[in-house]
């Protein structure tokens, strides 16, 4: 009977300004996350021009992970993790972006960060940018408007790569570089690239300029890392919604392939090292004014990624012939002519549960690129009951379980080279979306409400030891 491999990566995944906190600690300064205020499901969170006196910010305290890092540290080995994905929140060691020098203190916890996983054996796997760019690159130079804004993302890499380059060996550029596709949702384009849109200016255009800039800082520091040590494995990481055509009807099948090209474009040039055709069309037919400069081509070419690394919830599904509602709203995906799915469930907060689509996308991305593909996010944002001093999570263990069933029909059915998987939020932690404790993803409950009331104290879920032997068993025991 064929196992995953034995040293397949089982971890999970997390963000600095979803659990760090200290979002002023030791010389940290602001990122554009720590303006977001709270939202809801349906609430968008609003984007405060700067820190607002009264104002609540969950991302400020989150649950206080850089001051209670060894004890959740202890808790993930007890877990059995091989591995652990976070960021170096970007703030933390420029906290205005531009700064002369780096922040001493901000570089001295990440290494002891690093210390304290290698020491319970556990692999940091690490996003140098998770939406968590300084506020000041985005006030002050605009973001990724701004082509200066790539030398300093490729100089943070640099710092970073150097500093840490014997204790970190997988590295991902931009979580979720695809976001600001979907132009209706200003938070993706404020949290990916520290830009807001300007009046009368056209969403999808300064979406591809500023993703043009994203674009050739990932490739600049792909080759940075290569050069400081030839055996970093860098990656690409991108959102990885599928979209199905609602029906066999020819003209539902072609808007989802066409509509597909939201998903494929931003991992086709990191992985491909060049723009593919349908965007250069669509450049040239609406007359987008795109910033690539002369030699921007050998940059994308000899930047190319090592692996692609995905977050991967739901799927979507669009149907030609219905109204497009531009509402952005999640139950479509924020897609246009997005449709309810009619054979599959979605979760509290609308997210189409569809552990089959995992294999699907495993299969279409490892046709389409042929390198390596990592499973950086996968989870189920649920509310969690205390009941006699016990959490029972069966739907986050019965969701995890069929997505991990289907991760190996792809591995061992299918081909599929697959590095790891890391589940989203292996502790609660607050959700981006909606900056709401209330969605939780965890294994560990974390005692902590979405106004910030709490005692913090941690707890582990029935889901903690179902993982601990999902681990032990190499993903036989599920
Ligand atoms: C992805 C982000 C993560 C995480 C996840 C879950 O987009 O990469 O940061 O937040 O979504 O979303 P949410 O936290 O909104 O439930």
């Amino acid at each position: 009977m064929k196992t995953l491999p034995n040293d397949f990566l089982w971890g999970g995944a997390l963000a600095a300004h979803q659990f760090e906190g200290g979002w002023d600690a030791d010389g940290k300064g602001p990122s554009v996350v720590d303006v977001l205020t709270a939202g809801a499901h349906g609430v968008a969170r609003r984007i405060t021009d700067k820190v607002e006196p009264n104002e609540f910010y969950p991302n400020h305290e989150a649950i206080d992970f850089y001051h209670r890092y060894k004890e959740d540290v202890a808790l993930f080995a007890e877990m059995g993790l091989k591995c652990l994905r976070t960021s170096i929140g970007w703030s933390r060691i420029f906290p205005n972006g531009d700064d002369a020098e780096p922040n001493e203190a901000g570089l001295q916890f990440y290494d002891d960060l690093f210390d304290e996983l290698l020491k319970h054996d556990i692999e940091p796997i690490i996003t140098l940018s998770h939406f968590e760019m300084p506020l000041h690159l985005a006030r002050e130079y605009g973001g990724f408007r701004n082509r200066e804004v790539v030398e300093h993302f490729v100089r943070f890499a640099e710092v970073c790569f150097d500093r840490y380059k014997d204790k970190v060996k997988y590295w991902m550029t931009f979580n979720e570089i695809n976001n600001k596709m979907d132009v209706n949702n200003p938070l993706f384009l404020w949290t990916n690239s520290g830009v807001l849109l300007e009046e009368g200016e056209n969403a999808r255009e300064v979406m591809y300029q500023t993703g043009h800039h994203e674009l050739i800082a990932s490739a600049l520091a792909v080759a940075k890392g290569k050069a400081i040590n030839p055996d970093f494995e860098i990656g690409a990481m991108v959102s990885h919604v599928p979209i199905y055509p609602y029906s066999s009807n020819p003209d539902d099948v072609m808007l989802a392939e066409e509509m597909m090209r939201q998903r494929y474009f931003f991992p086709d040039v990191q992985v491909r090292g060049f723009y593919p055709s349908y965007a250069l069309n669509e450049f040239e037919r609406e007359g987008y004014n795109i910033p690539i400069l002369e030699g921007d081509e050998e940059i994308l070419q000899n930047g190319k990624v090592d692996y692609l690394g995905f977050s991967y919830y739901m799927s979507t599904t669009v149907k030609s012939d219905v109204v497009a509602d531009n509402s952005g709203d999640i139950v479509n995906g924020g897609l246009p002519n997005g449709v309810e799915n009619p054979y599959i469930q979605s979760s509290d907060w609308g997210w189409a549960i569809d552990p089959v689509g995992l294999r699907y996308v495993l299969n279409r991305l490892y046709d389409r690129y042929q390198i390596p593909l990592f499973i950086v996010e996968n989870g189920f944002g649920a509310v969690d009951e205390i009941v006699d001093g016990k959490i029972h999570d069966k739907a986050r263990i019965d969701y995890l379980k069929a997505h991990i069933e289907q991760l190996k029909q792809a591995v061992l059915y299918d081909g599929v080279d697959l590095i790891g998987y890391t589940p989203w939020g292996i502790i609660d932690i607050v959700s981006f979306t909606t900056g709401e404790m209330k969605k939780r993803y965890g294994m560990i409950y974390v005692d902590r409400d979405n106004e910030g009331n709490g005692s913090m104290e941690r707890m582990k879920k029935d889901s903690f030891d179902w993982y601990k032997q999902v681990i032990a068993t190499n993903g036989e025991n599920l």
